[in-house]
């Protein structure tokens, strides 16, 4: 099966397979390409966005491919400013009520991205699927409150308690910018569009449906509108499954910790993508092929897009890489 007729829930004998951060500094070309270029020089300019695209498919034979962006970047169309390092920093991080207040959408959200897809769209073999994403309103705020990366998100979940009000309101901006995004991205090109939650577990179930789920069920009810096939990913969220089940999507992206079948039981009727640890990929080949096959077997039931459980690591073996997207091509269920 193709990525794409996975989405649609089919199941066959063939299980497509891409990985996540599957662009990145854990190949040659894009470390070679980067020292020429910074990440948001590249984001920025779409042959470049467009070439780092498709790097990993060339070299590996992945059944999909992810535009080179990053959940971030379409914030400047609210007025903010951000910065790589490399990870995302914001140096005016959104603390107080009237600071998002003022926020409005300006402009409409990273038109580079667009001309990125319709770039890679133009030169992807046609079997091979073109992945847009956005970042969830609730992990885009975590961010936006913390001023960058954090263990606990202290300013952020402290704001959210003390102020819940204030939390709706920067939930709202997001997700109408978000809602733009995906329309645009699926209107250029995007077969698919992945939303990642990759905060999600920082949430108590309760929390979590009322701060995350309706939001993200806004943005995908506007991504298939716009024809695009959906997938859910959250990080950390085994206990939120029964939340993110709420979500109108066609796969849902679940990490190493998450039970297959359990997930299996929670999301009827739902494919499933993941969910290997990123960390197997530095054993050694017999324990990376098992590990794969226990993913593969745990879904051989229901429609499987093979995946990480998260972000490939930036020394990841680029041998590993290839021989683990052998090996799944390989596997017939
Ligand atoms: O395959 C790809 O590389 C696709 C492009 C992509 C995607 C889908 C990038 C490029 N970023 C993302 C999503 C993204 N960005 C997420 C959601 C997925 C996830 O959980 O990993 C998140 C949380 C971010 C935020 C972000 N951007 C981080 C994590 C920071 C933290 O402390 O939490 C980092 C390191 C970045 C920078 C970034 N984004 C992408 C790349 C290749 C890089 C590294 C930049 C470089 O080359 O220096």
């Amino acid at each position: 099966m193709s990525f794409l007729q996975t989405l649609q829930g089919r199941r066959g004998d063939r299980v497509p397979i891409w990985l996540m951060r599957q662009a990145g500094r854990y190949l040659p070309e894009y470390r070679e390409l980067r020292t020429r270029h910074s990440f948001l020089e590249m984001v920025r300019t779409p042959e470049l966005a467009a070439e780092a695209t498709l790097q990993p498919t060339r070299r590996f034979g992945f059944d999909a491919a992810i535009i080179f962006s990053d959940i971030m970047t379409p914030l400047e169309a609210l007025g903010i400013e951000i910065e790589f390092a490399p990870g995302p920093i914001i140096r005016r991080p959104l603390r107080v009520r009237p600071d998002i207040e003022r926020l409005e959408l300006r402009d409409d959200p990273a038109p580079y991205v667009g001309e990125a897809l319709r770039l890679a769209r133009a030169q992807l073999p046609e079997e091979i699927g073109l992945i847009g994403f956005c970042g969830a309103p609730l992990t885009l705020a975590a961010y936006l409150v913390e001023g960058g990366g954090s263990k606990d998100f202290e300013h952020f979940r402290r704001l959210l308690r003390a102020d819940p009000d204030a939390m709706h309101v920067l939930l709202n901006r997001l997700t109408e910018l978000s809602v733009a995004y995906v329309r645009m991205q699926a209107g250029s090109g995007a077969q698919a569009i992945m939303l990642f939650d990759s905060w999600a577990g920082l949430h108590d179930a309760a929390t979590y449906a009322e701060f995350g789920v309706p939001y993200n069920r806004r943005i995908m009810e506007a991504a298939g509108d716009a024809g695009a096939a959906r997938i859910a990913f959250a990080l950390g969220a085994s206990h939120v499954l029964d939340a993110l089940a709420e979500i109108p999507c066609d796969a849902v992206g679940v990490d190493w910790r998450t039970d297959l079948a359990q997930a299996r039981r929670i999301l009827p009727g739902r494919a499933l993508q993941g969910n290997l640890d990123p960390a197997v990929l530095f054993a050694d080949r017999a324990t990376i092929e098992r590990e794969a096959r226990r993913v593969l077997d745990a879904a051989s039931e229901v429609p499987h897009v093979f995946n990480l459980g998260h972000g490939i690591w930036p020394q990841t073996p680029i041998e590993a890489v290839s021989g683990l997207v052998r090996f799944v091509h390989s596997y017939t269920r």
